[in-house]
């Protein structure tokens, strides 16, 4: 992707020019996985919570056929807000454009972008992954092999128990995708601190992560991206047998009603949502606000050492 077909926010252009801190932001969290008016307040609390760390917000989305890095409110709203906004992979970008479409980045669009617009760290929720039954359906998410060959940190939460926990976590081997635990070696499952799988490093803090950024840089190693897996603590997660009745429910839902390809995870999303009458909504809000923070404080950390 070429950085002159983006076009920036005054304010994150000019923090990019200056080497000052910037996190990238996804719009698909606003337009398709949290639920209307709620999207439009949280998207502004994430920005709030980079702010507060002393980085700027870039929101990334697409506004009638233009790559926007770091969307205005107004921008945001309308994201969260209007009918039809398409939900934009990677594939999606360039017909997107050429039909002058508003669209949502997923975290592979988002994290293309990003990392062509110079911003090395990005803050989600959950990334997309393997689903379950994927030797059937093929559904993987692009995000994956998207995160195969660009050069960014994304923190997350790890991968919701909707996708196959085990089958994500091998193909980000194969992919060459680093995955760090935040201060764990277990990888989150989202909702709930730990999926049951174990990681290989755990990193214990944003100093050890800009590092871990510095050094990828000496050695040349400008492909792959990293994740770094922060789970919400014990107490905060999502009461584990109301998920796991949830997920059960949400899964056969999907069959029911045949639901496929990209419908597949704002589907489940939105039950979960439904279905724990708001409890699942309060911790994915939680678990967003607390990874853009731990972004914020890297991409500090990252331009304190350059
Ligand atoms: N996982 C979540 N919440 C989300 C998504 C994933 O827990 O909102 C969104 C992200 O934008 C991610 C996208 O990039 O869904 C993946 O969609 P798909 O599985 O269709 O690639
Ligand atoms: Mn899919």
């Amino acid at each position: 992707m070429k950085n002159s077909s983006l076009r920036y926010g005054a304010e994150v252009a000019d923090a990019l020019r200056d080497g000052r801190p910037v996190v990238a932001l996804e719009s698909t969290i606003i337009s398709h996985g949290l639920p209307h008016p709620d999207n439009i307040r949280v998207a502004r609390e994430i920005e709030d919570a980079v702010r507060a760390t002393g980085a700027v917000p870039a929101t990334i989305g697409m506004i009638a056929g233009e790559l926007v890095v770091g969307l205005d409110d107004a921008r945001v709203a309308h994201l969260a807000s209007a009918e039809g906004v398409a939900k934009l992979s990677v594939r999606d970008l360039a017909v997107a454009a050429a039909r002058r479409a508003d669209g949502a980045t997923t975290v592979a669009a988002t994290s293309a972008v990003a990392a062509a617009a110079g911003i090395g760290v990005f803050a989600t929720g959950g990334l997309g992954g393997v689903h379950r039954e994927a030797n059937i359906t093929f559904d993987e998410s692009a995000d994956l092999t998207t995160l195969a060959r660009t050069p960014i940190v994304v923190v997350c939460a790890g991968v919701k128990s909707i996708l196959d926990v085990s089958a994500t976590l091998e193909r980000m081997e194969t992919l060459g995708v680093t995955v760090v635990g935040y201060r764990t070696r277990r990888f989150p499952g989202f909702f709930i601190t730990d999926s049951g799988y174990e990681l290989d490093w755990s990193v214990d803090s944003p100093e050890q992560i800009a590092e871990m950024i510095a050094a990828q840089a000496a050695l040349g190693a400008t492909e792959g991206a990293t994740v770094v897996a922060n789970p919400l603590p014990v107490d905060e997660q999502l009461d584990t047998a109301l998920h796991d009745r949830t997920l059960a429910d949400g899964l056969a839902l999907l069959e029911q009603n045949k639901v496929t390809g990209k419908a597949v995870t704002p589907f489940l999303l939105s039950y979960f949502h439904s279905a724990t009458e708001g409890a699942s909504l309060a911790t994915n809000i939680r678990i967003i606000l607390r990874n853009a923070t731990l972004a914020g404080q890297v991409a500090v950390a990252a331009a304190a050492r350059s």
